[in-house]
């Protein structure tokens, strides 16, 4: 027997093009944005998303997009997100509750939320640059910005400042420690975007979110998969996508760990990731990114830490969380790891170096 909410939800996927008959709908994944369940029936499974149309309100757009990079990615041979239709053959079905898409399943796959080992993470380095290869030559024109300024940091560290004056929930004066090492750090903000404007950094198409848990291992081999969570692709720099990599990858624990005394910014699994990701982008990267990839980490983390903590002044109605200081929690620990990002950052440096003189 199925739940009351699986009823509903059952409906919902009851207007896509499913195989076999609905058993169970649950709730799945460690996503922050979107609503994720995984439906199984007695053929198949498959994952149903709520989407989260307070981030991507067009969801027309969003969908084109993911349509056509995995019409793309499937024609280069590449395993990727496959999109189930709906019974008019529509790629999302939309009703007084939401926007709702269904994926295959991906089957026999792991995500992490913590990197097992150094060779998982090289092997996701490795993934995420033969994706932006991959995209090198996909024509980017076709595809819409799902959201604006998306890593524009210092555009993000505006709307941190403007939650800082509204204070909506009367939280500022419990962080105020937090607050001022972001407003300490503001001389890094603009230093890729900067880049972009000035044109010392190309503009590429790139995934722009491509944390751990957004690439699927195969549960055996432990080799990657397939990059997920396609909906922020968009132009952007390879910066961020490294950048992002090493922010939540490159850490000793969880994004949401709240002992800091578990949190470090490793150099080991930073070589790791380079190494893969460099071995795959070595012949486009130019010297302008190379330059950057280090301070990329810093800017990556200051970012994702200033939206978390902007989303706890707010009211948290950015990203799921599972209680009050969620938000809060997550922001200390990228604090910390920008820290140590920081004082290692001429290590960071020599490494890239050898890892480009190793690759010849
Ligand atoms: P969010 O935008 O909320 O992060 P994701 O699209 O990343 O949502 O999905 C959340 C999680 O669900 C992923 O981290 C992954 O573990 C799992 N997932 C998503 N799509 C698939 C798929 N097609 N096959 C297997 N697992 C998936
Ligand atoms: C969100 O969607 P998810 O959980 O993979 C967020 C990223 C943040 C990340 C922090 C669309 O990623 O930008 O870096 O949380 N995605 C969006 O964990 O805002
Ligand atoms: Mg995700």
């Amino acid at each position: 027997m199925m739940a009351n909410n699986e009823v509903t939800l059952a409906n919902v996927a009851g207007h896509f093009r499913l195989e076999g008959e609905v058993s169970s709908i649950k709730a799945y994944g460690d996503g922050h944005i979107n609503r994720t369940y995984l439906v199984t029936t007695d053929r198949k499974r498959y994952i149903l998303q709520k989407m989260n149309t307070n981030v991507f309100p067009d969801t027309e757009n969003l969908m084109r997009n993911i349509e056509l990079v995995t019409s793309y990615l499937h024609s280069k041979g590449k395993e990727t997100l496959d999109i189930v239709r709906t019974d008019d053959g529509a790629t999302y079905y939309a009703d007084a509750t939401g926007a709702w898409r269904i994926y295959a399943f991906i089957e026999h796959t792991i995500s992490y939320n913590m990197v097992p080992d150094a060779e998982v993470f090289r092997d996701a380095g490795a993934a995420f640059g033969d994706f932006q290869n991959e995209l090198a030559s996909f024509d980017a024109s076709q595809l819409k910005e799902t959201v604006a300024h998306f890593h524009d940091t210092p555009s993000r560290f505006l709307d941190f400042k403007a939650a800082l004056a509204q204070d909506r929930e009367g939280r500022v004066s419990g962080c105020r420690e937090e607050i001022r090492f972001f407003v300490d750090q503001a001389d890094w903000y603009p230093k890729i975007t900067d880049g972009l404007s000035n044109g010392s950094i190309p503009l590429r198409v790139t995934h722009n979110d491509t944390k751990l848990n957004n690439i699927l291992m195969d549960a055996t081999t432990h080799k990657a998969r397939a990059i997920i969570d396609l909906d922020t692709i968009m132009p952007g720099s390879m910066l961020y996508d490294f950048g992002d990599s090493i922010r939540f990858g490159a850490s000793t624990a969880l994004e949401d760990e709240r002992d800091l005394d578990k949190v470090h910014f490793s150099t080991e699994l930073f070589k790791a990731y380079a190494r893969g990701f460099l071995g795959e982008v070595k012949p486009s990267i130019t010297d302008g990114e190379l330059r950057l990839m280090p301070e990329s980490a810093i800017i990556m983390t200051l970012e994702c830490g200033m939206r978390f903590l902007a989303d706890y002044l707010s009211g948290d109605t950015y990203f799921a969380t599972s209680y009050p200081e969620h938000n809060l929690v997550r922001c200390r620990t990228q604090i910390k790891l920008v820290r140590e990002m920081e004082r290692k950052l001429e290590d960071s440096h020599r490494i890239i170096d050898e890892v480009m003189k190793e690759l010849g």
